[in-house]
């Protein structure tokens, strides 16, 4: 037999196959070693018997350190004791490269240390589990959108304009003008949505923010669906449908590396529609009621909407912000119109804001006016206006952050650990 990959090995129950991988680790009791063998699809245990293989080989397997790369060939067993219930009883160990000393080893390290060695502690299983969930919700979060008829449409990263507001934005030249990395890619979304009615983009999307929080990324991956005369109720119902397809997904998928991040299943099995919504005026009461003190018109910080979401089991959607607090497209609640018509959606357990979506302002006047009073240059949204001049409708979209995402679903505590090579306030390394 040719080579196979471990997660394949129940498919090869007694018989012999070549496995091309890493030491995960190793130990030894005089005539018989067990070497753990990674190879990225999973980890499997080696048995090395000394009576049944040449006294080369076996003296090879005692040099082995940990992380060097070879090729073995074994006997599948399945023993339910193993890890992954599966064993290999070895007849080869060829050597493809010796590993130096590995900083990385069983014992604790600190995070700092860790981030510094991103690109080995990759190689670790809990990495692997959160990175194994990430890829899945990102594939749940395209099948989701194809199957419903979206047509995914990529947004430019390299822009004119702020989307989010200018505070936040990163400069670059661009030959002779000024660029800015997208914040956000909905007004590219806007443009697309009047052009093919349901759309979606799914990127990289950049912040700087002088934020050092759990919840923060300079660089965060963030879904955009844009619907054509889709208001804000409308809005509001694919977000409750996209998050439960995401967490059942998962639960269907991946629940073997949520038990190995120990995630408490339970909590994510909670999370069915109808999702509880309350305005912004009954978060402030809220609020107050449990001794915040803060005005109304103030934004919520991460510390607020912890408090609101732990007083739900699932997401709760919190709705109609004051206008002064939000982005200048958001269009105002025709029955009241100091707040928009937004929604937050915040996840439960403390991971606070996983969605911001709004419907859009569609009456050109009025959009002139909040550029006004956002000082926004009308020469650069000039393209933006126009879509207000060539067949406007109500539209609404939203943003969904991956990152935080994942950090809820895993169960982490930190988003630095979602992404394969963060990028935070005091880190651009590795
Ligand atoms: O600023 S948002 O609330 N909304 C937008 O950018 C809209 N333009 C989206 C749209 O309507 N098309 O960001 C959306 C989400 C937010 O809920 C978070 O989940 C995530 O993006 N987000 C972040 N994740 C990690 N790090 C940072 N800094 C961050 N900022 C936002």
């Amino acid at each position: 037999m040719g080579q196979v990959y471990i997660e394949e090995l129940s498919q090869h129950v007694g018989q012999e196959v070549t496995i091309k991988g890493w030491v995960y680790n190793k130990r030894s009791s005089g005539k018989i070693q067990f070497i753990l063998v990674r190879d990225g699809t999973g980890i499997v245990q080696g048995v090395l018997v000394k009576s049944e293989v040449s006294p080369e080989v076996f003296a090879l397997a005692k040099e082995l350190t940990q992380e060097s790369s070879i090729i073995v060939k074994g006997i599948v067993r399945a023993d339910e004791r193993a890890p992954g219930g599966y064993e290999l009883t070895l007849t080869d160990v060829e050597l493809v490269h010796r590993a130096e000393e590995y900083p990385i080893t069983p014992k604790e390290h600190g995070i700092e240390f860790l981030m510094d060695h991103r690109h080995l502690w990759l190689r670790s299983r809990r990495q692997h589990a959160v990175m194994r969930v990430r890829s899945e919700i990102v594939k749940a979060i395209r099948d989701f959108f194809d199957d419903r008829g979206f047509l995914l449409i990529d947004a430019p990263l390299l822009t004119p304009a702020a989307c989010e507001g200018t505070t936040t934005l990163f400069e670059t030249d661009y030959f002779d003008e000024k660029a800015y990395l997208t914040q956000s890619g909905q007004l590219y979304m806007e443009a697309a949505a009047m052009a093919f009615g349901k759309v979606y983009c799914f990127g990289p999307t950049f912040r700087a923010e002088k934020s050092k929080t759990r919840r923060h990324l300079m660089e965060f991956w963030m879904v955009e669906p844009e619907v054509a005369y889709a208001d804000h109720e409308d809005n509001m119902r694919l977000q409750e449908d996209l998050i439960c397809y995401i967490v059942q997904r998962v639960l269907e998928r991946r629940r073997k590396e949520l038990e190995v991040l120990e995630r408490d299943i339970s909590r994510l099995e909670n999370v069915v529609k109808p999702f509880p919504r309350i305005t912004y005026d009954e978060a402030i009461e809220i609020l107050r009621k449990e001794g915040v003190d803060i005005e109304w018109g103030a934004d919520f910080g991460g510390g607020d909407e912890t408090i609101l979401a732990e007083k739900f089991d699932r997401p709760v959607f919190v709705e109609k912000y004051p206008a002064e607090v939000k982005a200048f497209y958001m269009k105002p609640d025709p029955e009241r119109p100091e707040v928009v018509l937004c929604d937050d959606l915040l996840a439960p357990e403390g991971y606070g804001e996983i969605i911001g979506g709004s419907q859009r302002i569609d009456d050109l006047e009025l959009l002139k006016q909040r550029m006004e009073q956002h000082n926004l240059p009308e020469e650069v949204y000039a393209w933006y206006m126009d879509l207000r001049r060539y067949g406007s409708v109500p539209h609404s979209g939203f943003g969904l952050g991956l990152e935080r995402t994942v950090a809820w679903i895993c169960g982490l505590s930190h988003v630095r650990e979602t992404i394969p090579f963060p990028r935070l306030l005091n880190r651009l390394y590795p």
